[in-house]
C-alpha cells in the first residue's frame, strides 16, 4: 500500500489535510503532491466541507519542494512537468482555505502557505524562500505573492537574501493572520476554520473571488467585478435568510444555496 503522505480527515464542516512526511521535513515530492491534490479535489466536491485546513508537523510545515527529485532536471524537463498546474489549484480553490504553520515553511512550503487564504502560525514558524542558495528562484508563487503581501523592499530582501521571517515578524508584516503557542496553534486554526465554515458558502466564494481579482486588476475593473458579485448574491437563499434573520433578531440558518 502507498504511504499516507497526506492524512485527510473531516472535522465536522472542516476538511483537514496533514502533510505527513516528517523524515524529510514534509518535502513536497510528487507522491505527496498527488495526495494533496486528491485531498483538495475531494474536499472541493464534498458539499458538507465548507473550509479546508492544510497543516504539517510541529517541526515542519514543509521544507520546500523535494530537492532530491529536482536536482538532475533540465529546463525543458522542468517546464514540461505535468504536475506544475496543480500548484494553481489551491489559489483557485472555491472554499476558504487556511494554512496552519509550525516550524519550517520554506521554498515551496512557504509558497503553499501563501496560496491559502489565511495563515495561522505557531510561535516556532519560520517563513523563507531559500531558493537562490540552490541556484534557482521561487517558482510556485513566492516572488509574486510575497511582493503583493509585503511590498517590494521586503520581498526583494527575503527572496534575494533568503532571510527567514519568524512568526512574530511575519505577523507584524501582515504575512500571517495570527500566532499561537505550538501547543495550541492547530486547535486555534481549526476553531477559526469552523467559523469560516459557518459562513454562507456562496458569499464566501464570492468574497474570495473578489479579493483575488482585486490583487490582479485595476481599481475600476475590480470595483465593477465586486459590484457584479455583490448583486449576484441577491439570487441566493442565504442572502434572503441572512437579511431576514437580522430583521427578526435571530441567528441565520445558512444552507449554502
Ligand atoms: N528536499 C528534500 N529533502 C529535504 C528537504 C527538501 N526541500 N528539506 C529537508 N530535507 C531532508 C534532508 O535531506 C534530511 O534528510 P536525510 O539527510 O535525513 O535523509 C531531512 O529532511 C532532515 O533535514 P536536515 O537534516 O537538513 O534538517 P536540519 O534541521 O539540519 O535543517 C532545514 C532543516 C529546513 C533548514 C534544511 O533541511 C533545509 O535547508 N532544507 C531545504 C530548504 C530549501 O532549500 N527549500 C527550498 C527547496 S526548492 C514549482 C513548485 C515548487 C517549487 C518550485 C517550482 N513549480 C510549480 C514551478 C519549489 C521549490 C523549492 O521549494
Amino acid at each position: 500500500m502507498a504511504a499516507e503522505l497526506v492524512k485527510s480527515e473531516r472535522r465536522g464542516p472542516v476538511g483537514l489535510l496533514t502533510l505527513n512526511r516528517p523524515q524529510a521535513l514534509n518535502a513536497l515530492n510528487h507522491p505527496l503532491m498527488d495526495q494533496l491534490e486528491a485531498g483538495l479535489d475531494r474536499f472541493a466536491a464534498e458539499a458538507a466541507v465548507r473550509c479546508v485546513v492544510i497543516t504539517g508537523g510541529e517541526r515542519a510545515f514543509a521544507a520546500g519542494a523535494d530537492i532530491k527529485e529536482m536536482d538532475r532536471l533540465s529546463a525543458a524537463q522542468m517546464a514540461a512537468d505535468s504536475h506544475l498546474s496543480r500548484w494553481d489549484k489551491l489559489g483557485d480553490f472555491p472554499k476558504p482555505t487556511l494554512a496552519a504553520v509550525s516550524g519550517f515553511a520554506l521554498g515551496g512550503g512557504c509558497e503553499l502557505a501563501l496560496a491559502c487564504d489565511l495563515i495561522v502560525a505557531s510561535e516556532s514558524a519560520q517563513f523563507g524562500q531559500p531558493e537562490l542558495a540552490l541556484g534557482v528562484i521561487p517558482g510556485a508563487g513566492g516572488t509574486v505573492r510575497l511582493a503583493r503581501a509585503l511590498g517590494k523592499a521586503r520581498a526583494m530582501e527575503l527572496v534575494l537574501t533568503g532571510r527567514r521571517l519568524g512568526a512574530r515578524e511575519a505577523l507584524s508584516q501582515g504575512l500571517v493572520n495570527a500566532v499561537f503557542p505550538v501547543e495550541s496553534y492547530l486547535r486555534e486554526a481549526l476553531a477559526l476554520a469552523e467559523r469560516l465554515a459557518s459562513l454562507p458558502a456562496l458569499a464566501a466564494a464570492a468574497a474570495k473571488k473578489s479579493v483575488a481579482y482585486a490583487l490582479d486588476h485595476g481599481l475600476e475593473e475590480s470595483l465593477r467585478r465586486e459590484r457584479a458579485l455583490f448583486a449576484s448574491l441577491f439570487d441566493t437563499r442565504d442572502q434572503k435568510e441572512g437579511m431576514k434573520a437580522f430583521i427578526e433578531k435571530r441567528k441565520p440558518a445558512f444552507t449554502g444555496t
